[in-house]
């Protein structure tokens, strides 16, 4: 066969592309090349449908040993009794669990999308909006926290069966003990979303949502590091409080409910060469050299937030307990989208955001979300969080001046020089 240079030229310039810029997306991050090595390997040629040792294809011995091993090695990571590594995304996860849960039109209660939500958490636009009856807790408008009295008065006014918590741009932790409190109070279960925080709750460096929440799940590349993929987990397995009995008129049990709802439920084969990626990031997850790795992510974005605020930069909620941040640019004039626009202009890739109470619309927004990750496995440190916040501050504030911005890019391609990207690669 013919070596498809057109795209393996496509796949160099993307390595150029990560290699010079400073990436602040916060959902993302650089796997190691072992990870990368594993999604490119002949596990990809398996079908696996079922679960190790269950499966409907014979030659799986393999497969059940990998995707065994990605199973007990994120039980490991979080002290947990059950672990699904088949979803092939958050989004994937959160179906699957809202599936296992729900019956349509059920009513659910999550963080609006405006302020800081995830589409599968009840967007009209989003299966989990179409499919199930959504209703919305938010922020305050004071201090951008979490409103919990307004998610406690929801949930005693709509008797959601699942309230879910987490989001995508939230900068601070999460009380999921209250809101455990109400969820017993109205009869829902818990379901947390993790995806961004996860690698920091792996390290005990931000609240457990185990101990409070019924089913958990996440994305594996954002905090975790690893392939792009999705995971279900729950510390403990219990009786589906809903009804749903099985063929011989036995209460199934949630971890039942759970895999049926991701195979065959949602989702055909699973890929085993990302289950194996995954694998061999959980036990990268499990060193030493990642819990150093979490907190200088929370160091880094601590610095990073003093920086913007000390350029008179709106952080909501004044700066971050994690590893990101969402800021208000009304004060500086200029828009989230042109502000994602100039920044890739230099080099710096960031993602507009709408903001809470935002009077522009998602395709514009007056935010923009940054994120440490991607940069700190680059190995940057505090030291190094002034120089990007100064090459942001610089291009936002001149976003019309074509040669200061190239001036930026330049230094910024410069600078990236002393943190090396895949140095093995050509
Ligand atoms: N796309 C992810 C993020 O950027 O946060 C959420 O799914």
């Amino acid at each position: 066969m013919q070596r498809d240079t057109l795209i393996f030229d496509l796949i160099n310039k993307e390595l150029e592309r990560q290699r010079h810029g400073i990436e602040l997306i916060a959902s993302e991050n650089f796997t190691s090349l072992q990870v990368m090595e594993a999604m490119g390997s002949v596990m990809t040629n398996k079908y696996a449908e079922g679960y190790p040792g269950k499966r409907y294809y014979g030659g799986c011995e393999i497969v059940d040993q990998s995707e065994q091993l990605a199973i007990d090695r994120l039980k490991q990571i979080f002290n947990i009794n059950y672990a699904n590594v088949q979803p092939h995304s958050g989004a994937q996860a959160n179906a699957a669990v809202l599936l296992a849960i729900l019956q349509p039109g059920d009513p659910i209660l999550g963080l609006d999308l405006s302020m800081g939500g995830h589409l599968t958490h009840g967007s009209p636009v989003n299966f989990s909006g179409k499919l199930y009856q959504p209703h919305f807790y938010g922020v305050k408008k004071e201090d951008g926290l979490i409103d919990y009295d307004m998610l406690e008065t929801k949930a005693k006014e709509i008797k959601p069966k699942v309230i879910i918590v987490g989001a995508s741009a939230y900068s601070r932790d999460w009380e999921y003990e209250r809101i455990r409190k109400v969820a017993d109070d109205v009869g829902a279960l818990v379901m947390a979303d993790i995806a961004h925080p996860a690698g920091l709750i792996a390290k005990g460096l931000l609240n457990s949502p185990f101990d409070h929440c019924h089913i958990v799940t996440s994305t594996t590349h954002k905090t975790l590091r690893g392939p792009r993929g999705g995971i279900i987990m729950m510390k403990s397995d219990f009786e589906n409080p809903f009804g749903q009995k099985d063929p011989k008129g036995n209460v199934r049990m949630m971890s039942n409910l759970l895999d049926l709802a991701v195979f065959p439920g949602t989702q055909g084969g699973p890929l085993e060469h990302i289950i194996a990626a995954k694998a061999i990031s959980f036990g990268e997850i499990l060193s030493d050299e990642f819990t150093n790795y979490a907190k200088q992510v929370i160091s880094n974005a601590q610095a990073m937030a003093a920086a913007f605020v000390e350029k008179n930069y709106q952080i909501i909620s004044g700066g971050t307990d994690n590893h990101l941040m969402l800021i208000d640019l009304r004060n500086k004039n200029i828009s989230g989208k042109k502000a994602e626009q100039v920044l890739v202009k230099a080099d710096i890739t960031a993602n507009k955001n709408m903001v809470p109470f935002d009077d522009k619309s998602a395709f514009v927004t007056s935010g923009v979300r940054f994120g440490v990750p991607a940069i700190t496995t680059r190995g940057m440190k505090e030291e190094n969080m002034r120089f990007v916040v100064d090459s942001v501050d610089k291009v936002l504030s001149n976003a019309d001046d074509e040669k200061i911005i190239m001036n930026v890019k330049n230094d910024i391609n410069a600078f990236m020089k002393q943190f090396p990207l895949y140095p093995e690669l050509r």
